[in-house]
């Protein structure tokens, strides 16, 4: 018997800031894409890790890191997962990603540590696979706090927010080509369209033989 030939999945990644509405796209787009083939949702930080363990407490302020040790942790944490992402994507399993490197830079580098630049934040994750399209869900960080009160997590204020808004408009600017910005503070149907006619164009590009990047 013939055996079709099965392509590699595609790898799409949605990032934005606290309340922009990440998760309910990235299940939204899920949904959607099983009609098309084998899909899957994987969310960072992985909580269920041994490095998730220590960021979750990390995050609930149950425990207090060095700022670097965190940022590293939050790489690990990804690290952990890099084979079997390899793995699903070359076996043809689509994979969306709710946050990925570009939080770990853009979080770690919106603290402005000393030694800490956007590039030092990059590093640790050089290597990594590379989104085949990134998804950004513009939201002024004003307009994400309204939508629902933050919870009690780290880093869910609005002056910091700004600062990270500013660090993932950089990180857009590196890589114009494989980022979209798309409107968050829209309606929510209208945004997953849009959401779902750009999977699209990236799953076709990906059909056509588009190969599988790094993380530089
Ligand atoms: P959620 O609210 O989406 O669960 O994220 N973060 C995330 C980092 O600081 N570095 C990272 O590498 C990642 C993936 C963003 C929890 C918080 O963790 C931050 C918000
Ligand atoms: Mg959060």
């Amino acid at each position: 018997t013939l055996t079709q030939h099965r392509g590699r999945g595609a790898l799409i990644c949605f990032e934005g800031l606290d309340r922009s509405g990440k998760s309910t796209q990235s299940k939204r787009l899920l949904e959607y894409l099983k009609q098309q083939g084998d899909v899957e949702l994987w969310r960072f930080p992985d909580r269920e890790t041994p490095t998730g363990t220590l960021i979750t407490a990390y995050l609930e302020n149950a425990e207090s890191l060095d700022d670097r040790a965190v940022h590293l942790l939050y790489s690990a944490n990804r690290w952990e997962k890099m084979q079997g992402m390899v793995k699903k994507l070359e076996s043809g399993t689509t994979i969306l990603l709710d946050r990925y490197a570009y939080s770990g830079a853009a979080y770690t580098a919106a603290k402005n540590i000393q030694g800490a630049s956007l590039a030092w934040c990059q590093a640790s994750d050089a290597g990594l696979p590379a989104p085949d399209r990134t998804i950004y869900l513009h939201m002024s960080p004003t307009a994400a706090a309204s939508r629902s009160g933050y919870g009690k997590e780290r880093y869910e204020n609005i002056r910091f927010q700004e600062q990270v808004a500013q660090q993932y408009n950089a990180l857009a600017q590196q890589e114009p080509a494989s980022w979209s910005i798309v409107d968050a503070d829209q309606d929510v149907d209208v945004l997953s369209t849009e959401i779902q006619h750009l999977a699209m164009t990236v799953l076709d590009d990906v059909k056509q033989g588009r190969a599988l990047r790094h993380l530089r």
